[in-house]
């Protein structure tokens, strides 16, 4: 994937709201505060629902706060302009998201304690839902078919590099108290636990009843329907009108689109990519 990106560290952005200076900047100024909480994805892994969740989970279950302030001003991106400028200014403790991969992180969290959730998603589910996605954005290199952006994920060229890279740079953190691996599959198999497991580790308590509210204001639904949620307010500037963030929300979609040759040949690179990691890190196998 070449053109329309922002390059940095050998890695492609999007072109809009990247700069190559602000990115510098983020990994080498920003300052992580033992209070905040970080969430951190490879693109189109269930980034949104996280947020989501975790701003229910802070609500303990009301909805007014996820139905009014937009999710990107709740849980800033620390990497693009808006957020980072957002962040600055934030007083007392912060939700952060960030897809940036390990090595181009702020400097400053791997001397904090500010907790971490790391959510990983099949990349085979990443790679269709990114097609679709950035088929319809205006701020990256558009894919013209499901087999041509297959050939750029497989590649590591597409907007935050390699899922490969990404996976395993921030799971060499998996042994930290202070980080939290999740996966989308086991949000859509049992979100209750899952959720339950987020409290755990935020050291948050939800009455049964908070706890059902998280579950229906998080619910595939419920963000569908919310222009606070669903990127609807971004149409135009950002996406085309047929472009949406929501688009089936389940596991194993890859199936549909991939060939039987895609098929084995993803599963024989994430052999060579991901062998030598416990596999039980992988919930979708
Ligand atoms: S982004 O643009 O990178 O921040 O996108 P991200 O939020 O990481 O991923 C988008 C995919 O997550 C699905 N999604 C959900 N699935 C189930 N339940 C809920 N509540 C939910 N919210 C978002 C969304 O549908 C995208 O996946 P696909 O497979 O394209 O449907």
């Amino acid at each position: 994937m070449t053109g329309k990106c922002v390059w940095f560290e050998g890695i492609p952005f999007p072109s809009l709201g990247y700069s190559p200076e602000l990115l510098r900047e983020v990994q080498e100024s920003f300052l992580v505060k033992d209070e905040d909480v970080l969430l951190l994805t490879f693109p189109k892994s269930g980034t949104n629902w996280l947020i989501e969740t975790v701003c229910l989970i802070y609500s303990k279950g009301d909805p007014k706060w996820v139905q009014s302030e937009p999710i990107w001003d709740r849980s800033p991106w620390v990497e693009t302009k808006h957020g980072y400028e957002l962040l600055k200014e934030k007083e007392g403790p912060r939700l952060i998201s960030s897809h940036l991969p390990i090595q181009l992180f702020p400097k400053s969290f791997f001397k904090s304690k500010a907790k971490m959730i790391y959510l990983i998603r099949n990349p085979r589910d990443v790679l269709v839902s990114g097609y679709f996605f950035w088929r319809s954005a205006k701020f990256v290199k558009r894919p013209q078919s499901l087999e041509q952006y297959f050939e750029w994920f497989v590649e590591g060229n597409v907007v935050f590099g390699s899922w490969f890279d990404h996976a395993r740079g921030w799971m060499s953190m998996r042994d930290k108290e202070n980080f939290l691996i999740l996966s989308y599959e086991e949000m859509k198999w049992d979100m209750r636990s899952t959720v339950e497991k987020i409290c755990q580790f935020l050291g948050k308590k939800l009455e049964p009843e908070e706890l059902n509210s998280v579950l229906k204001n998080s619910s595939f639904q419920a963000m569908k329907e919310n222009s606070m949620s669903n990127y609807s307010l971004l149409k135009g500037q950002y996406f085309e009108e047929n472009g949406q963030l929501l688009r089936k929300g389940v596991t194993g979609d890859w199936r549909n689109y991939f060939t039987v040759a895609q098929a084995e040949t993803f599963d024989k690179l994430f052999q060579e990519k991901m062998a030598d990691l416990p596999q039980d890190l992988f919930l979708w196998k």
